[in-house]
C-alpha cells in the first residue's frame, strides 16, 4: 500500500516502535506520511501523538518531521535532531535518556509500556514471514517480536544479497538466561533474518530512498591532534605489555572525533592490523578495512556517508565477510564488552579535574544527545578513554570544569581523559592527583592557572568548594566567558 494508506493504521496516543540506528535503516516514507496525518488531525482539532521508541538517533524523517508536526507523546533512547532537541529542552517533548543495551530488554518485560506498531525498513521480506533488514539492526528484532502489528517499508537502494550481514539474537529472559556465544568479533549467534509471523505485517510499502547519513568534517588541526594522542597512547600500552601484542577490539564513540581517532590508530603502524567490535560503523573503520588496517568490524548500523554507502554495495563479495550488524543489545553487552576486552573510546562534552565525565548535557541543563552506548562500552571495557577538545566556542568554555555540572560517566569507571593538549592517564591515581595529571597535561593553557586556584580553595579527599565548584558555569552564563571567573570571595 502506499506510505500514506499506512500511516492511517496508526492511531492517536500509540505506542511505535521504529527500525534504524543512527539514519541508518531508518523507515523514511510512513513516518512522513504520519507527521502529515498528525497536521491534518491538529487542523481538525483534533489530537495525535505517538509514543516513540527508537534504536539510537534517527533521520529527519522521522525525529525531524515528527517533532515539527508536534506529534511526539515521549521519545527514548537517543536522539540528534535540532528540531525535537528544541522541543525537549522547551519541556514540549519528554524525553528519557538511555543506556542503549537496556531499552530491548526493558521492552520485552513490559517496564515501557506495550507496543502497537513497529516501523521497520528492510531490503527483503518473504511470504512466510522472514525479514532482512538493510543498514542496521538497532530494537528491531525485539519491536518485531512484542509490538502487536509490523508495517514495512520495503526499500529497493539496499541489495537482496545483505542477508547475510545481519545476526539477530534475542538471549533467553532469566531466569533461563544463557552465556550470550560471541567470543570474537566476528562470531555469530543467531540467524541472517527476523522470522515473524506473516499475519502481524499489516502493511508493505515500497520504497527507494538513501539513507540520510551527512557527509562527516574532515579531519582539522584539534582532531589530527586528539587522535594522535590516542594513538601515541596504544602504541605506549603496547610496549608496556598492557594490551597483547595481537592488539584488543576497538570500539569508537559516534561523530567528527571517533572518525578522526580512527583515522590516526589507521595511520599509526605501530599499532597492528586490529578488530572493530562498535555501535556505529563509520566511513573510518571502511576506509581502514580497504587499507587493511583493519580486518573485521561488528557493529549495530553503517553509519556511512552515501558515496562510501554507494562503494561498499558496490563491492559488497568484498566486503561482506568481513562485516556484522547485530542488534544494540549485542554489540553493547556488558557481557560481550567484558569477554572481547574492547578498548572503548567516546566523547566527553565536559570533564571535571576529578574525572568525572559529562556526555549528553550542555551547561548542565539542555540536553544535547544522550548518553547513547557510551555508558555501556566505558563501564564494562578493558580501558575507557574520553576524548575531547579541551576548550569550546572559542576559547570561552573550558571543556574541563571543577565539577561537571551533569553526571554520566564517573571516575569510577573513567580510565584515561586525552585532549589536543595532551594525556591524563587516570588508573592507579587519587582524586588529588588526577586532578594535578588533568591540569598539567590537559586544560588549556588559558584555564591552567584558574584550575589550579581552584584546588586551593576546597579540603578533604576530594578537595571541592562546594561554594564554587560551578563559578565556570556561573561565569560563562553572566559574561558568555568562563575565564571570567572570580575566586577572591571563596578564600
Ligand atoms: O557545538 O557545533 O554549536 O559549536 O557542543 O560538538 O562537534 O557536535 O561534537 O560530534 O564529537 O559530539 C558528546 C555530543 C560530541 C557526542 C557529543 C559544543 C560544541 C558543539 C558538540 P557547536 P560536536 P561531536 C556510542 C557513543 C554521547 C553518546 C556517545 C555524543 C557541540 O559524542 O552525543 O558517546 N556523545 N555515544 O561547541 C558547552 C561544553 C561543550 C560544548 C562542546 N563543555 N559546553 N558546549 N560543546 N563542549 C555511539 C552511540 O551512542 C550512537
Amino acid at each position: 500500500m502506499t506510505a500514506e494508506e499506512a500511516a492511517t493504521l496508526i492511531k492517536n496516543d500509540d505506542n511505535v516502535g521504529f527500525s534504524g540506528f543512527t539514519a541508518a535503516g531508518c523507515a523514511k516514507a510512513v513516518p512522513v506520511a504520519l507527521a502529515e496525518r498528525a497536521k491534518a488531525e491538529h487542523a481538525a482539532g483534533r489530537p495525535f501523538k505517538i509514543g516513540m521508541f527508537t534504536g539510537a538517533s534517527t533521520g529527519d524523517s522521522i525525529d525531524g518531521a515528527l517533532a515539527r508536526a508536534n506529534a511526539i507523546k515521549f521519545r527514548t533512547p537517543y536522539q540528534s535532531s535540532l528540531d525535537l532537541r528544541n522541543a525537549i529542552n522547551a519541556q514540549e517533548v519528554p524525553y528519557f535518556d538511555m543506556h542503549l543495551s537496556h531499552l530491548t530488554p526493558m521492552l520485552r518485560h513490559g517496564f515501557l509500556g506495550k507496543i502497537d506498531t513497529a516501523i521497520i525498513e528492510a531490503s527483503d521480506v518473504t511470504e512466510n514471514g522472514e525479514i532482512v533488514l538493510t543498514s542496521s539492526v538497532g530494537i528491531t528484532p525485539t519491536i518485531c517480536r512484542v509490538a502487536e502489528k509490523i508495517i514495512v517499508e520495503v526499500n529497493q537502494r539496499h541489495p537482496k544479497a545483505l542477508r547475510g550481514v545481519h545476526d539477530f539474537y534475542i538471549p533467553k529472559d532469566q531466569p533461563q538466561r544463557e552465556a550470550i556465544p560471541v567470543y570474537r568479533p566476528s562470531d555469530r549467534a543467531g540467524l541472517p533474518y527476523i522470522k515473524v509471523d506473516p499475519a502481524k505485517i499489516v502493511a508493505i510499502v515500497e520504497t527507494d530512498l538513501p539513507d540520510e547519513t551527512g557527509a562527516f568534517a574532515p579531519v582539522d588541526e584539534i582532531t589530527a591532534k586528539i587522535g594522535d594522542n590516542v594513538a601515541n597512547f596504544l602504541v605506549g600500552e603496547l610496549k608496556a605489555g598492557h594490551i597483547p601484542k595481537e592488539f584488543l577490539p576497538v570500539q569508537s564513540g559516534v561523530g567528527n572525533i571517533a572518525n578522526a581517532v580512527l583515522a590516526a590508530m589507521g595511520e599509526n603502524k605501530s599499532i597492528p592490523m586490529f578488530e572493530v567490535y562498535t555501535e556505529v560503523i563509520q566511513d573510518a573503520v571502511i576506509a581502514l578495512m580497504k587499507s587493511d588496517r583493519v580486518s573485521f568490524a561488528s557493529g549495530c548500523s553503517f553509519t556511512v556517508s552515501n558515496p562510501v554507502m554507494d562503494e561498499l554495495y558496490s563491492n559488497l563479495d568484498i566486503f561482506k565477510p568481513k562485516l556484522l550488524l547485530r542488534s544494540q543489545e549485542m554489540s553493547n553487552h556488558p557481557e560481550i564488552i567484558r569477554r572481547l576486552g574492547l578498548i572503548a573510546t567516546n566523547t566527553a562534552l565536559e570533564a571535571d579535574i576529578f574525572g568525572n565525565v559529562n556526555s549528553t548535557h550542555v551547561l548542565g541543563t539542555k540536553m544535547m544527545n544522550g548518553i547513547g552506548g557510551s555508558g555501556d562500552f566505558t563501564r564494562n571495557a578493558y580501558l575507557s578513554i574520553f576524548v575531547t577538545p579541551s576548550v569550546a566556542k572559542g576559547t570561552s568554555i573550558s571543556a574541563i570544569v571543577p565539577m561537571v555540572s551533569h553526571l554520566d560517566h564517573n571516575e569510577h569507571s573513567v580510565n584515561i581523559l586525552i585532549t589536543e593538549q595532551g594525556v591524563a592517564d587516570l588508573r592507579g591515581k587519587s582524586p588529588i592527583q588526577r586532578a594535578h595529571t588533568i591540569i598539567e597535561n590537559c586544560v588549556h593553557p588559558e584555564y591552567k592557572q584558574l584550575l589550579r586556584d581552584y584546588l586551593k580553595l576546597g579540603s578533604g579527599h576530594t578537595p571541592h568548594n562546594l561554594r564554587a565548584c560551578f563559578e565556570f558555569h556561573n561565569a560563562f552564563s553572566d559574561t558568555k566567558d568562563m575565564r571570567n571567573v572570580d575566586w577572591s570571595k571563596f578564600r
